[in-house]
C-alpha cells in the first residue's frame, strides 16, 4: 500500500517534471545579445516606466502623417525586419570587418562635442565600458554619428528604415555602440527615427516649448539619479525604453536624451531635406 503511495508520487512528479521543461525553456530564453555582453552588475539604470505610445506595423502612413510626423513621438515594434542586419552587427562580425577602420568617437555632452579618431578594435576592446557615476560628460567618449559613410557602406546598405519617411525628406543613418549607463545628455535637432539593433535603451523626450532642467555637462545617467527624482508631476518627461528590434520617433526640435540600459548597437535615422 505504502509502495503503491511512493510509486503514485514519484509518477506525479515525473509527469510535473515533463510538463514544467518547457516552462524552463521559456524563462531562460535568454535574449541574443550579438556578444555584446552586459555582466548584470553593471547594469546601473533601470528601465522605468513607459509613456509614449506604442504601435506595430499596423500604424498605415497616413496615420503616421496625421497624427505622430509634427506633433508626437511614437515607439514603433516590429515595422522593418532588421534581422539581417542584427547578424552582421555581431561583435565578431563588426570586428572582423571593421576592425582597423577608424572610427570618430564623441564626448557625451550637451553643447562641447570634442572628438577623438580611434581604430574600431581600439574602442571596443579599451574605451567601451559601463559608465562610471561620478564621471562628466566631456569624459566620456560615445560612438555615434561622424561615420565614414564609404567605409562603412556594405553594412549601412543593408539596414532597413522605418517605412514612414517625411514628404521631402530623406534618411541619413547614424551607427552607434556603446556601455551600459551611457547616454547623450538633452539636446534637440531635426526629425528622426533611432532603433535599437542590440541592447536596450531609456529615453527621455521633452516638446520643443518645454526645455528640460539639466546641466550641460552632466551625463543623463548623473541628470536620472540626481535630478529626475526631484521632478514636478508637470515636468516629468516623455519616456519609454526601446528594446532590440523597436525603434522611436522623435518631431522636429523635440528635446531628447537617452540612456543605454545594457551594451547597446543602434541606428538613428535622421530626416533632412532630400537632396537631389
Ligand atoms: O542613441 C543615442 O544614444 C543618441 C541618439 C541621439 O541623441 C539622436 O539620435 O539624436
Amino acid at each position: 500500500m505504502a509502495a503503491c503511495y511512493v510509486g503514485k508520487c514519484i509518477s506525479v512528479f515525473i509527469v510535473s517534471f515533463l510538463l514544467y521543461i518547457p516552462t524552463i525553456k521559456i524563462y531562460s530564453r535568454k535574449i541574443d545579445d550579438g556578444g555584446w555582453h552586459t555582466n548584470e552588475d553593471d547594469i546601473i539604470a533601470t528601465v522605468g516606466p513607459c509613456n509614449v505610445e506604442i504601435r506595430d506595423s499596423s500604424l498605415s502612413y497616413d496615420e503616421f502623417i496625421k497624427k505622430y510626423a509634427y506633433s508626437y513621438p511614437v515607439v514603433l515594434k516590429d515595422v522593418s525586419d532588421n534581422s539581417l542586419f542584427r547578424e552582421l552587427c555581431t561583435k565578431e562580425n563588426l570586428l572582423q570587418t571593421f576592425g582597423n577602420k577608424e572610427v570618430k568617437l564623441s564626448t557625451a555632452n550637451t553643447y562641447s562635442y570634442e572628438k577623438v579618431i580611434v581604430p574600431f578594435s581600439k574602442y571596443v576592446n579599451e574605451i567601451l565600458k559601463p559608465q562610471k557615476l561620478d564621471a562628466l560628460g566631456n569624459e566620456t567618449q560615445y560612438m555615434f554619428g561622424d561615420n565614414n559613410y564609404t567605409e562603412w557602406d556594405s553594412l549601412f546598405r543593408v539596414y532597413k528604415q522605418p517605412p514612414y519617411i517625411l514628404p521631402d525628406t530623406e534618411g541619413i543613418l547614424s551607427f552607434g555602440l556603446a556601455g551600459p549607463g551611457t547616454g547623450v545628455p538633452f539636446h534637440w535637432h531635426g526629425p528622426g527615427f533611432a532603433e535599437v539593433i542590440y541592447g536596450r535603451k531609456r529615453w527621455f523626450l521633452y516638446p520643443p516649448e518645454k526645455t528640460p532642467s539639466f546641466h550641460p555637462n552632466k551625463t543623463t545617467l548623473q541628470w536620472l539619479m540626481e535630478d529626475y527624482p526631484n521632478l514636478h508631476e508637470q515636468d516629468r518627461p516623455l519616456e519609454c525604453t526601446i528594446n532590440q528590434g523597436e525603434a522611436i520617433y522623435f518631431p522636429d526640435r523635440w528635446w531628447h536624451g537617452t540612456l543605454n540600459i545594457d551594451t547597446s548597437v543602434f541606428v538613428s535615422t535622421f530626416l533632412g531635406p532630400e537632396i537631389f
